[in-house]
């Protein structure tokens, strides 16, 4: 298998996010994708770096503006230095909003005030932007749109794209849970431009991928489905209930499966073969895999209950589709196994 990724990752080292009420060192760091990399080293896989030449950076703005708005883009773009202009003093802080528009505030102005910007822009305080932020979510999103490039143009069968900071929760107008860009859009997207007719995005990671399925929520040519802890009671909690199905030419093509915190391997994997029923129902000539492993036991802020060897099953059960496979790097905080599980679901695939 060939894995995209991307140093650049190391510039986005968030400080603190705000977690059950205080300022905490963030989850999100540059070591849990390390763990991943020397896993993969000792594995058969192809590691490649994106591309960085201008005609690939020149893809990469079109592909981003496909999944993005530009205002938004705009503001991420520039953020970190607009913080560090109101006040030497912030380059030594992250950006972090405090305040956002509640339902029936304005929304289409663009205020002036950077705080009002940037809460315009996000979902929570969990995200830290920071002075690297952008050039990292770029490089991650290389990473995407690399590996789904390598997969439609049949260099491999599947490809994985170690990108980071993740994507899943990343709207096209906003950030929040630890993402930026959103990296499983951007492959799905790039799959639909190199000629798959229909694209399915399954998402394992713990979290609902609420940006994903608001993406492409009114859309029947890429189907969403994921597997999460209950959102009444897990994070992203304002999406992810069964009843979303998707609106319009879109109805009918987001699928939600919701589990209970607690949830171990048996009943998760029940809900993993509905899931791929989904897929094999809809017909997808490709696949993302937004693939998280925070569902593992040992996740410090998850609650599912799978074991490091169950992930070489979520493997298998996912080439069972005998797809084109992209998977795309998303969450998982027990830092020590997330190399391991990571890359048993790769095994798992095979090839
Ligand atoms: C609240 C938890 C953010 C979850 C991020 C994640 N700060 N999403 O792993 O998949
Ligand atoms: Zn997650």
């Amino acid at each position: 298998m060939i894995v995209f990724h991307n140093p650049l990752h190391h510039l986005h080292q968030g400080r603190q996010e705000m977690f059950r009420g205080r300022l905490v060192p963030c989850h999100e760091t540059a070591q849990r994708l390390d763990h991943v990399l020397a896993e993969l080293r000792h594995g058969s896989f192809e590691l490649r770096h994106s591309p960085d030449d201008d005609a690939f950076a020149l893809d990469l703005n079109a592909a981003l503006a496909q999944v993005h708005t530009p205002r938004y883009l705009d503001f991420i773009e520039h953020a970190w230095a607009e913080w560090v202009a109101l006040d030497p003093a912030h380059a030594e802080l992250d950006a972090l909003p405090s305040v956002w528009p509640a339902p029936g505030m304005r929304r289409d102005l663009l205020p002036e005030n950077f705080s009002a910007r940037i809460g315009l822009f996000s979902f929570d305080a969990g995200t830290p932007l920071t002075a690297g932020s952008w050039v990292a979510a770029r490089a991650g999103a290389a990473c995407a749109i690399a590996a789904a490039r390598a997969v439609s143009l049949g260099e491999a069968r599947s490809a994985f794209a170690l990108s980071r900071p993740p994507g899943h929760h990343a709207g096209a107008d906003f950030f929040g849970g630890y993402c930026f860009l959103n990296n499983a859009a951007l492959a799905a997207q790039a799959l639909r431009n190199s000629g798959a007719q229909r694209v399915a995005v399954l998402d394992v990671d713990y979290h609902h991928g609420n940006g994903t399925q608001a993406i492409f929520y009114g859309r029947s040519d890429v189907l969403t489905v994921s597997i999460h802890g209950d959102p009444r009671t897990e994070y992203p909690f304002y999406l992810g209930h069964a009843d979303e199905r998707g609106s319009g030419a879109g109805a009918g093509f987001n699928l939600n499966l919701p589990l209970p915190r607690g949830t171990g391997f048996a009943r998760w994997r029940e809900a993993l073969h509905t899931a791929l029923d989904a897929v094999r129902t809809f017909g997808a000539d490709a696949l993302v895999v937004a693939l998280g492993v925070d569902t593992f036991e040992g996740d410090p802020i998850s609650g599912f209950r799978l074991r490091s060897d169950d992930y070489l099953t979520l493997g298998q059960y996912i080439a069972a589709a005998t797809l084109p496979t992209v998977f795309v790097f998303e969450g998982g905080y027990a830092v020590e196994a997330v190399g391991v599980n990571t890359v048993n679901v790769l095994e798992g695939f095979g090839a």
